[in-house]
């Protein structure tokens, strides 16, 4: 071997040495998060501050650019930077023995506050981060060690033949394989120890029997669904809902286990649900359109379902809350989830009277783990943001002026009553249309007020009205269908709607923070020769 490829090669054992300390850190962290919390693991805790942190722009572009898949592409990039990080420790731990307990130490300490600071933290979740400082530490000057004892060429060029070297080397990578095992072998067993509450949590879903509903929902009117391929479905299929959240890991909470707290502000009787509880009030069945308050214009941020509840209203009479117009002390409704989220809604709206539930069921089956189970808030014409807590575990009542909610604290508007929309669903630019009578069809949608008029207008030409399905509730979405007579050519097609407060959505273009957008969706569209 020529000297300089000597001298990469053990190079690059020492930065493997770095990996796999890593590596090994990482897994003991999967371990003690096993024992402590599942959010408390490293990566994850990291992933939750990344989240909590970002400027509200990033965080919209990342839900922009990668989805529902921002979540694993967040993770993959700790991990990346990680690996990066763990490499130049490697390398320079080889001169500097302190340089891999100080190392690990920073990361460990990054990552012990991140997770003490995440929402619903508790001082106990550091210790995974703790765990894996030290066995990070431990491994690096483990492995350091044994590639001193194979040292590199002296940088003068000259020849070695130093008969440790090799002896060295071999007793490094029995080092390493064994490392990467024992992490292997403990990041898997942490894994496991998790997947066994989550298999309890699984099976406490599939045991769920939900109450039939007393106040069922009527059929869906078959004039409220448009037969026009392309166009989204009336009902959104589970599989297909939207999913917003700040969960890296869907918390799966045991439904036996799951209790709701109501208390606060002007609650004389703060009471403790379970789940069977709930189930023995009135159960009520709605069909309501949520909508995220990130969706941008023609996005796709808003689904509707057939929700199984029991009303909210009722639930908080019951404990004695009292609306500010009936001179109760709060006028807002906090809601706490599992994962240490908070949502905070008006109270005033959620007891106005109209459909806000408390929803254990979306689509004839138990709320998705996704979704929310087992418990959820769902109020008809507040966005998600404010409204619509998943895994709810809580409701606190206060005030404003008191208490500032996850969404408040990052800019987001106090309140977030939905703006009216409308989008295009077809033709969008994929498949170009031919020449003839084309279906422009969509939905539009303005919760608990009603869509009155959708109009769509074909370059700047005259606003043309759509033929409106026919209503569901006022608190769904309506499909719309325009049959436009389109020549071969280039146009720009765009929809606006009217609600039932006779308010049409404005053409001024604003973005979705701090409280919703605002535009006319537009599409452009080539038609092809027939
Ligand atoms: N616990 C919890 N509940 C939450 C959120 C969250 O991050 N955590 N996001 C809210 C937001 S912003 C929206 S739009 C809706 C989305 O509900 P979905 O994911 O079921 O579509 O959930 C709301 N409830
Ligand atoms: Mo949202």
């Amino acid at each position: 071997m020529t000297n300089a490829r000597t001298h990469r090669a053990h190079a690059a054992l020492a930065a493997l040495g770095g990996i796999l300390a890593a590596a090994a850190g990482l897994a003991a962290g999967e371990l003690a998060a096993a024992a402590v919390r599942p959010e408390a693991a490293p990566v994850a805790a990291v992933g939750e501050a990344a989240i909590a942190l970002a400027p509200v722009p990033v965080t919209n572009w990342a839900i922009d650019t990668f989805g529902t898949n921002d979540k694993p592409v967040l993770e993959a990039g700790i991990v990346v930077v990680l690996v990066l990080f763990a490499a130049g420790l490697g390398l320079l731990a080889r001169r500097h023995r302190a340089a891999g307990p100080a190392g690990a130490a920073a990361f460990g300490a990054v990552g012990a506050l991140a997770a003490v600071t995440g929402p619903g933290a508790r001082s106990s979740d550091a210790w995974p981060s703790v765990a894996a400082a030290v066995a990070a530490a431990g491994v690096l000057a483990l492995l350091a060690g044994r590639l001193r004892a194979a040292p590199a060429p002296r940088s003068d060029g000259a020849a070695v033949a130093e008969p440790a070297a090799p002896a060295g080397r071999r007793r490094f990578l029995t080092a390493a394989a064994a490392t990467a095992a024992a992490s292997a072998g403990a990041g898997l067993l942490g894994r496991t120890l998790h997947s066994a509450d989550s298999a309890a949590a699984a099976a406490s879903r599939s045991a769920l029997a939900l109450p039939a509903a007393d106040a069922a929902a009527p059929p869906v009117p078959p004039g409220a669904r448009l037969n026009v391929p392309g166009l989204a479905p009336f009902i959104t299929p589970n599989d297909r809902f939207y999913r917003i959240d700040t969960a890296l890991r869907v918390p799966r909470v045991d439904a036996e286990r799951w209790r709701l707290r109501i208390h606060g502000a002007g609650v004389p009787r703060p009471v403790t649900w379970t789940l069977a509880d709930l189930f023995t009030r009135e159960v009520v069945e709605r069909d309501i359109t949520l909508a995220c308050v990130s969706n941008p214009v023609g996005g796709t941020f808003v689904g509707n379902a057939r929700w199984l509840g029991v009303r909210l209203d009722g639930v908080l009479r019951e404990a004695g809350v009292r609306p500010p117009s009936r001179g109760g002390p709060a006028d807002q409704l906090v809601a706490h989830s599992v994962d240490g989220m908070t949502l905070g809604s008006p109270l005033e709206t959620v007891m106005d009277g109209r459909d806000a539930l408390l929803a254990f069921g979306m689509n004839g089956e138990p709320l998705p783990f996704a979704h929310g189970f087992p418990v959820r808030m769902v109020v008809p014409g507040l966005y998600g943001y404010v409204s619509a807590c998943k895994w709810l575990t809580e409701l606190e009542l206060t005030t404003f002026d008191a208490f500032s909610a996850y969404w408040t604290d990052r800019g987001w508007a106090e309140r977030g009553p939905v703006k009216t929309q409308s989008r295009i669903d077809t033709p969008r630019g994929s498949a170009p249309p031919r020449a003839g009578l084309v279906p422009v069809a969509g939905v539009a949608w303005a919760q608990h007020t009603g869509i009155d008029r959708v109009e769509v207008r074909v370059d700047d030409g005259p606003w043309q009205e759509a033929e409106l399905a026919e209503e569901d509730t006022a608190d769904t979405w309506r499909q719309w269908r325009f049959d436009w007579r389109a020549e071969p050519g280039e146009y720009r097609l765009q929809v606006r709607a009217t609600d039932r407060g006779g308010r049409t959505q404005p053409a001024e273009e604003s973005g979705t923070a701090p409280d919703g957008a605002t535009g006319r969706h537009t599409v452009t569209v080539r038609v092809v020769d027939a």
